[in-house]
């Protein structure tokens, strides 16, 4: 069997608790122990001028390699290009996009160290699973260098609609990098439309059936692997909850009342002034509610070094405050929201008492807390998912109640019909969603991008033979 070779900007260290580390980095984990094999990604740490030696330590039978960067090129790549340029982008806020040459070029100027970094660890046969935006070029760098084996990437965000992606200056360099890969995965159809479009319109590229891409000398091929959940986990922790000390502490608080419940990191594509706004006008425009639901919206911090991200956050204190301020009683706050992160078995508990999940993101590339919110609920007495059509998991949860985040009297009228569904209706919906997340887990996905990747190069002729 070939060996894994990951690389992702944050990299799960061995001793990260599952419960922290986050469901994809376990997965990652999981997969790379198993077969044994390489991740490699970011220190954590700059240092100027870095040399191209990472650090290099072993756990189990997963090798650790993780490279420090120059502080003002670690600047460029991540809160500069990646953040600030492709971030927006992807999530369609060209508003929010710039764009800097020295970003552009401090992006490349990471990708290629490394490259030059990763070429002295691998061997030929082995399979390169590069992950997200941040990495685009990695491959084109590491084919310079001579490396001629299997290389894939993920891309874990929205891949944009060519009028969207057009506004991106340095749009045909970015896509001819991909081109270097031999596999491309999407997290839905619809990006891959996007894509294939682009290319075929905008490039010259040519697609032939099964998504095979030809660009210029080089052939690659592009198609959708829709992220899941480790489900069997989530249904365990939420199972676990029931009579443990949280769950006891957060029933007795709620006093009877109902649960509404969203989990977003703090990001703008997260669409959350939209569902404070949400939930306040349930609150004006169906008093029945009032004392009667409290939503919670967990939201830890994220990027604050982006000045976009410190707006929001700012914005979102003042219009929780304003809704709490103008319907909350002596005995009632209907807003609790907390900036924190919690253990994965605390959110399980928290899922499996709301009787509403409220995933609103105005783009998402999938958006993992929708399916996680469906796993963790109970067969007997499911919650309901209110969900955004433009999260990738729309695609896939045809039992939620589908709406337009950006129309906050629909999303309203969505929560009211979530909180008096009948029951019967719930039980149908969830198990809809329910298999969907069962049958789709975090692990099919990792084998099928992998043994795809290990297949693809078959079908083009040996690796350097293009
Ligand atoms: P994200 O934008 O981070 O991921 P999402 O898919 O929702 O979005 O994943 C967030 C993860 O963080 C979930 O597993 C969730 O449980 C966890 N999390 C959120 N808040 C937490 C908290 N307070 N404490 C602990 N854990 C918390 C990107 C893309 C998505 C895509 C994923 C995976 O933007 O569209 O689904 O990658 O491909």
């Amino acid at each position: 069997m070939a060996r894994l070779v990951i690389v992702s900007n944050r990299v799960a260290s061995p001793k990260e608790r599952a419960a922290k580390a986050g469901g994809l980095a376990v997965a990652l984990r999981e997969a790379l122990s198993q077969r044994g094999g390489l991740w490699f990604g970011w220190s954590g740490e700059t240092e100027i001028n870095p040399p191209d030696t990472p650090k290099v330590f072993r756990s189990g039978r997963v090798t650790y390699a993780l490279l420090n960067l120059d502080p003002e090129d670690q600047r460029a790549h991540y809160a500069g290009y990646a953040n600030g340029t492709l971030w927006p982008l992807c999530h369609y806020r060209l508003g929010l996009l710039t764009f800097r040459r020295a970003d552009w070029e401090g992006y490349r100027r990471v990708n290629e160290h490394f490259a030059r970094a990763l070429l002295p660890l691998l061997k030929p046969d082995d399979n390169i699973w590069v992950h997200d935006y941040h990495f685009i070029p990695l491959a084109a760098e590491l084919r310079k260098l001579g490396f001629a084996g299997r290389i894939g990437y993920f891309h874990h965000i929205p891949w944009p609609t060519p009028e969207v992606y057009l506004s991106l200056p340095s749009h045909a360099a970015l896509v001819d990098d991909l081109s270097h890969y031999d596999l491309v995965g999407l997290q839905t159809e619809n990006d891959v439309r996007a894509l294939l479009t682009y290319i075929s319109s905008e490039v010259h590229g040519w697609i032939a059936p099964g998504g095979t891409v030809g660009l210029k000398d080089r052939r690659f091929r592009v198609a959708a692997y829709p992220i899941g959940i480790d489900a069997e986990a989530f249904v365990s922790d939420a199972r676990k909850s029931v009579g443990k000390d949280e769950e006891r502490r957060l029933n007795e608080s709620l006093a009877g009342r109902r649960l509404a419940v969203g989990v977003d990191r703090l990001d703008y594509s997260k669409g959350l002034p939209g569902k404070f706004a949400a939930f306040g006008e349930l609150l004006r425009s169906y008093p029945e509610h009032r004392s009667k639901v409290t939503m919670m919206q967990v939201a830890p911090l994220s990027r604050s070094e982006v000045a976009e991200y410190q707006a929001l956050r700012r914005e979102l204190e003042e219009l929780g405050g304003a809704i709490n301020g103008e319907f909350a009683e002596f005995d009632w706050v209907p807003l609790r929201y907390l900036n924190r992160p919690f253990q994965r078995a605390t959110l399980a508990a928290i899922y499996r008492r709301a009787l509403v999940g409220v995933v609103t993101p105005l783009r998402d590339g999938m958006n993992l807390v929708a399916k996680e919110y469906v796993a963790a609920q109970d067969p007997e007495d499911p919650g309901v998912l209110v969900l955004s059509r433009f999260a990738g998991a729309a695609d896939e949860l045809k039992g939620s109640l589908l709406v337009n985040p950006y129309d906050i009297e629909g999303m309203a009228a969505a929560m009211d019909r979530a909180l008096t569904m009948p029951l019967e209706e719930r039980r149908q919906r969830w198990r809809t969603n329910m298999d969907n997340v069962e049958t789709n887990t975090i692990h099919h996905w990792c084998q099928r991008f992998i043994d795809e990747l290990t297949n693809v190069t078959d079908q083009f002729g040996p690796p350097g033979d293009q």
